[in-house]
């Protein structure tokens, strides 16, 4: 459910990331059942969500969507007639691809329920088509493709442990241990236990990339071990101390925010205004390089506006750089194709910002 692009192995060459209903065999989906089997999720606070709701989505999620209604109304005495009443729409609108007549009996004061039943209801006849040309889907897997250049992408992800996940609404690259190399984190969640099997609360799961070479999963380590329904995310500094931290949505409750606490290493960001192509420069990429030689680390990000899943980040290219404390070189490629280089020292620590002036020569601050 998203595609992001980024360079995972520092070889300049922006590789792909793509997350789906990927449901991996992993020991994740063990943990995950075993952590929210039972309501102690909730009453234990490991939810972002108030308790009452968090019961709430906790008890939908477990209904097995049958034709009768005989475990809402067992809802009734722990969680009141509120909380019956919406597991009596859900369950009436999830069988309205059996009795499409019923969508008129969705009451109006249920807009999402009603507008989903029927956008069912109108399933239009599906037409044959011939898919022997087409790429062929990877089912049951996130997929990471590297960039080979004239050889095309090739799927390494299982060779790289990247093809992990769940109902992975957002999978994004980004640096967040600043050791110059991005690793990926990817959202999970979906409340319906019913359509998706016992372990619909796989926790988000964060890939931490060793030099290019592996993926290894490390989201308990990094505090990232979450299990709420999360469907989107946005990485951004919140207080400017150069690590990139995540403030993280869910699909039936709040926000949540992850600070980041995890590194020593040093990092440097650059914002580019573009008064000639788009003013946040959405397309332009910049490479740095650090070291005494130009051959030395080279990394290379590009400025977007979207990757995630209903969801972008802050149009800046945050580099990590390990324990380098500067950057030697910057080259920007601007959007509509000319490129520049500065051949100068920046020093890590700091956000410089780049303008391109539409009648001189470009600025930094
Ligand atoms: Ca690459
Ligand atoms: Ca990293
Ligand atoms: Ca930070
Ligand atoms: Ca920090």
């Amino acid at each position: 459910m998203s595609i992001d692009t980024a360079d995972y192995n520092n070889d300049l060459m922006l590789d792909i990331y793509m997350t789906g209903g990927s449901w991996t065999e992993t020991p994740e989906r063990e943990r995950a059942a075993a952590v929210y089997k039972d309501s102690q999720f909730c009453l234990n606070k490991q939810s972002v969500n108030k308790q009452k709701e968090c019961l709430k989505i906790w008890m939908l999620s477990k209904i097995n969507l049958v034709k009768d209604f005989k475990e809402c109304e067992e809802m009734r005495e722990r969680y009141g007639d509120e909380t019956v009443r919406d597991c009596l729409v859900a369950e009436r609108v999830h069988q309205m691809k059996f009795d499409r007549t019923s969508c008129s009996k969705v009451p109006e004061n249920y807009k999402i329920y009603k507008t989903l039943c029927n956008a069912i209801e109108g399933y239009p006849e599906r037409k044959k088509l011939n898919t022997s040309e087409f790429v062929k889907q990877i089912p049951v897997a996130n997929v990471l493709l590297e960039n080979k250049g004239e050889t095309g992408f090739a799927d390494i992800s299982a060779d790289k442990n990247a093809q992990y996940g769940a109902w992975s609404w957002a999978g994004k690259f980004a640096d967040l241990d600043n050791d110059g190399w991005q690793d990926i984190y990817v959202a999970n969640g979906s409340v319906y236990a019913a359509f998706v099997g016992p372990t619909t609360h796989s926790p988000n799961m964060f890939f931490h990339n060793k030099q290019g070479s592996q993926f290894s999963l490390k989201h308990v380590s990094f505090g990232l071990d979450d299990f709420d329904h999360s469907s989107a995310f946005t990485y951004i500094d919140i207080d400017n101390d150069g690590d990139l931290d995540i403030i993280g949505n869910t699909t039936h409750g709040g926000l949540k925010v992850f600070k980041n606490n995890h590194t020593l290493n040093n990092s440097i960001m650059f914002e580019i205004n573009d008064e000639i192509g788009n003013t946040d420069c959405i397309g332009c990429k910049i490479l740095v390089a650090t070291g005494p030689s130009e051959r030395e680390l080279k990394q290379i990000r590009e400025i977007k506006a979207g990757g995630g899943f209903l969801s972008f980040d802050a149009p800046y290219a945050h580099f990590g750089l390990g324990d380098e404390t500067s950057v030697n070189r910057v080259a920007v490629i601007w959007s509509t194709g000319e490129r520049i280089v500065f051949n100068r020292k920046f020093d890590a620590g700091y956000k410089y910002v780049i303008t391109r002036k539409s009648v001189s020569r470009p600025t930094i601050e």
